[in-house]
């Protein structure tokens, strides 16, 4: 083992066991072998970590009083942003990103209120898409204002976009040719990464926390190609009476069970198929598990790793979903 980390995902390098992490044949490379497949092949390879690695490198940023950038996905915001504030002391900003896959009539004050009702302390907040290269320039005013150190740290969920974001910063900042890896799989960052982007800004990327109730880590490669949209979602709504169905693929089915006609808007990416049964079914759901939800006004069902639902009215609303992943309910976010 040497004390030289992959340029891509941080894991240590070695040159002795194949099939474990940071094996190199040659301990001068920069990449692991997992990162140059993934980079030169688009061939994945899924990894498993620990969330408690993760928790130890989280408390070592705790321990220091850098500025955070608390980056989160708005299609898959978690169910409790405070599981990482609570952690963290830090002074930090949350960094609402993926604002591309969101209707373009969904306006930014709306997300951003939408986040400051939960009460939880931020220097600031924004919503940017690293793909459109949109508020980056923003967020980099932001940072500078907010820095108490060289160094700011970028932390989050896995998949939430930290390594893409800094792959940004160094494209429109910096001389610096250093490419971080990212992909559409969990764990992609192994460990942290510092990246010097002038005299001024060191930016230390940091692996995503594992959401072990996300269908991405249940979804086979072909269908977790389709779950994470690469354009702007058209929204689906079916007007629902009771005892009617939808189902996703063969993901989910959302039974209408009690109400006045309804209105049900699905946020998911534009390649899932979805049907709507006019009739109650009852085949194909031995595998899958029954959640009731008694629904309010203006409300989503959030499903982890799938996108949410958003549903008008109130209702009895029952879902059938694989039991190892999470679903819940939440204010509607548009
Ligand atoms: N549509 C869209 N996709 C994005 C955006 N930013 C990142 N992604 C995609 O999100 C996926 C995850 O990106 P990464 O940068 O690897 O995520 P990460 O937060 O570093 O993940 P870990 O290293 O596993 O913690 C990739 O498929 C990216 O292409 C964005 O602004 N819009
Ligand atoms: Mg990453």
């Amino acid at each position: 083992m040497s004390s030289k980390k992959c340029f891509g995902c941080g894991v240590l390098l070695q040159n002795e066991n194949m099939l474990q992490e940071g094996y190199v044949l040659n301990l001068e490379d920069d990449l692991c072998q997992r990162c140059f497949r993934m980079k030169n092949y688009g061939e994945y390879q899924m990894v498993t970590k620990s969330n408690e690695e993760y928790l130890n490198i989280m408390r070592s940023v705790g321990e220091t009083k850098d500025l955070v950038l608390y980056v989160t996905d708005l299609l898959n915001i978690e169910k409790d942003l405070l599981e990482i504030r609570k952690i963290l002391s830090n002074k930090m900003i949350l960094v609402l990103n993926k604002k591309d896959v969101l209707p373009k009539s969904v306006k930014d004050e709306k997300l951003i209120a939408y986040f400051e009702n939960m009460n939880i302390h931020f220097e600031d907040i924004i919503v940017i898409s690293v793909a459109k290269n949109y508020n980056i320039d923003k967020l980099m005013k932001i940072v500078k204002q907010n820095q108490t150190s060289k160094n700011v740290y970028v932390v989050g969920h896995t998949n939430a976009g930290k390594s893409t974001l800094i792959n940004k910063l160094i494209k429109n900042y910096s001389e610096n040719t250093q490419e971080l890896t990212i992909s559409p799989l969990p764990s992609t960052t192994l460990n942290t990464v510092s990246i010097v982007l002038n005299d001024y800004l060191t930016l230390i990327d940091t692996p995503g926390l594992v959401d072990s109730k996300s269908l991405v880590n249940y979804a086979l490669p072909e269908l977790l190609k389709k779950l994470s949209p690469k354009k702007e979602i058209k929204p689906r709504t079916y007007q629902l009476r009771k005892n009617q169905s939808i189902l996703i693929e063969d993901i989910l089915r959302i039974d209408y069970k009690e109400g006045e006609k309804n209105s049900f808007t699905l946020y998911i990416s534009n390649e899932l198929k979805t049907k709507r049964f006019l009739n109650p079914r009852h085949k194909d759901l031995k595998e899958l598990s029954k959640t009731t939800y008694e629904m309010k006004y203006g409300e989503d069902i959030v499903v982890n790793g799938l996108g949410f639902i958003k549903i008008v009215n109130q209702g009895t609303v029952d879902i059938y979903l694989d039991k190892n992943i999470e679903s819940f309910v939440r204010k509607s976010l548009i």
